[in-house]
Formats: C-alpha cells, sequence, structure tokens
C-alpha cells in the first residue's frame, strides 16, 4: 500500500475574514464556531481531510488584530507561530470590504 503522506496548511488572515468558515466548508462539518463577532476563534483548531494517499491538515487559527491585551497578544503568537511552522498558509480576505493595512503583505 502506498505511504500516506500530509500536508499541513495554515488559515490565516483578519478577525472576522472567514476562516472558520472556511475550514468547516473543507471538511464538511461544523468544528468551528462562526460567529459575526471578532476574535471568535482563541486557538488552533485542526480539521483533516483525506483524499487518496493525502491527508491535508487545515489549521484555523485566530484572526489577525491589533493586540490589545494577554489573550490577544497570546492568540496572535499562536496564529503567527502556525503559521511558521507549516507547509503553506491559506490567507483569506474578505473581499467585500475594503482592503485593510494588515493584509497588505
Ligand atoms: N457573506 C459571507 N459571509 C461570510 C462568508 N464567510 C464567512 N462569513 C461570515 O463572516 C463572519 C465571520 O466568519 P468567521 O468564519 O467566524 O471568521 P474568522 O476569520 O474565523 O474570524 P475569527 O475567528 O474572529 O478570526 C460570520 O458572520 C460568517 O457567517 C462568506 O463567504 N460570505
Ligand atoms: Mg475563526
Amino acid at each position: 500500500m502506498a505511504e500516506t503522506k500530509s500536508i499541513f496548511l495554515t488559515l490565516s488572515g483578519r478577525t472576522n475574514a472567514g476562516k472558520s468558515t472556511l475550514l468547516n466548508a473543507l471538511i464538511g462539518e461544523k468544528i468551528a464556531s462562526v460567529s459575526s463577532k471578532p476574535q471568535t476563534t482563541r486557538t488552533r483548531i485542526t480539521g483533516i481531510l483525506t483524499q487518496d494517499n493525502t491527508q491535508y491538515v487545515f489549521i484555523d487559527t485566530p484572526g489577525l488584530h491589533k493586540p490589545k491585551n494577554k489573550l490577544s497578544g497570546y492568540m496572535l503568537k499562536t496564529a503567527e507561530s502556525s503559521a511558521t511552522d507549516s507547509d503553506a498558509v491559506l490567507y483569506v480576505i474578505d473581499c467585500t470590504k475594503k482592503l485593510h493595512e494588515q493584509d497588505e503583505i
């Protein structure tokens, strides 16, 4: 049997961009909370999609924002380290809104 390979993909982007909504759509189940309230996701949430011999490991992360307190600073660190540790980053932007300066990367 062929060996299974895993690809780690981090969903990054500003708070409320739709990262958790995308994760749920990709996995086909509601595994991450979605809300119109900013900073809904506070920790990493992992969803795995298996196709043939490949496991796509999607990691939903807290949204990027200007940190205001210890918790939001910690959330940002979680988002950044997850992006650094993965094979690729899927950067999500809400294209119905004006481009935010934090999206200019
Ligand atoms: N119209 C529309 N609304 C969307 C879409 N994707 C997400 N939303 C809405 O946008 C809001 C934020 O969605 P989330 O998926 O929670 O966004 P997030 O990027 O995970 O936000 P944080 O966890 O705060 O970083 C929710 O009210 C969603 O229903 C989309 O493709 N179209
Ligand atoms: Mg979220």
